[in-house]
């Protein structure tokens, strides 16, 4: 193995407590219920597609443009959040993990959903850390579709086999899967059947190597 591509929400930064409180002001204003566990579904899923599965329980239906302002609303909220973030807002253990795999001569990548990747990254100090970013901004399907593992590992020209991927979603688990790649799950996706690796923590990967 050769490569490691991490998702980023829920995997190296805690951002996803501020998908959560800003999908909860969009619900809660709408008359729609929304729980935690709801907010479990959302994990690794495009900003539409997780309006989709909010709105399964809306009373009415919506049209393409009050969607589009519904998404633009609840982005705004987030990147309001985002303001917040710093280096210590790493989740444990991600910041010697990460290190001890640069020095082993891995190579490191992000394949994170998120539109907002760049920034998260630059208010948690990773700007320009990783060997490759793929992100919201360069796919055209979200996880469980594997693109946007694939376009990290063409972006550090290795083969789907070679890099592991690590995972907090199980459509992030179900990306990695039908990509070729060695899914290690963490979270949620720990307890999930796909997972190839299971860990509890962050730095349990460096005990695979
Ligand atoms: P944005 P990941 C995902 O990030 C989040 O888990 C998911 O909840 C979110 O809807 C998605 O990014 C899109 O994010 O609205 O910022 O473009 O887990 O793939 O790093
Ligand atoms: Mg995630």
């Amino acid at each position: 193995m050769k490569a490691f591509i991490f998702d980023l929400d829920g995997v190296l930064v805690s951002t996803d407590k501020y998908h959560y409180q800003a999908w909860k002001k969009i619900a809660d204003k709408e008359g729609i219920y929304f729980d935690e566990k709801i907010n479990d579904r959302l994990r690794g899923v495009s900003r539409m597609d997780s309006l989709e599965i909010i709105l399964e329980r809306a009373e009415k239906q919506y049209t393409e443009e009050e969607k589009l302002a519904l998404a633009t609303e609840k982005n705004d909220l987030y990147r309001d959040l985002l303001k917040n973030l710093t280096p210590a807002d790493r989740l444990a253990g991600v910041t010697e993990t990460l290190e001890k795999l640069k020095e082993k001569g891995y190579l490191l990548a992000i394949g994170s959903s998120s539109r907002n990747t760049p920034v998260i990254l630059s208010k948690i100090g990773y700007d320009g850390y990783f060997d490759a970013v793929s992100d919201g901004n360069n796919i055209t399907k979200s996880k469980p579709d594997p693109e946007v593992f694939e376009k990290a590992a063409e972006m550090l020209s290795l083969p789907a086999k070679e890099c592991f991927v690590v995972e907090d979603s199980l459509a992030g688990i179900d990306a990695a899967k039908a990509g070729g790649f060695k899914a290690i799950g963490i979270g949620g996706a720990a307890i999930y059947a796909k997972t190839d690796y299971p860990i509890n923590a962050i730095t349990d990967i460096l005990k695979l190597i």
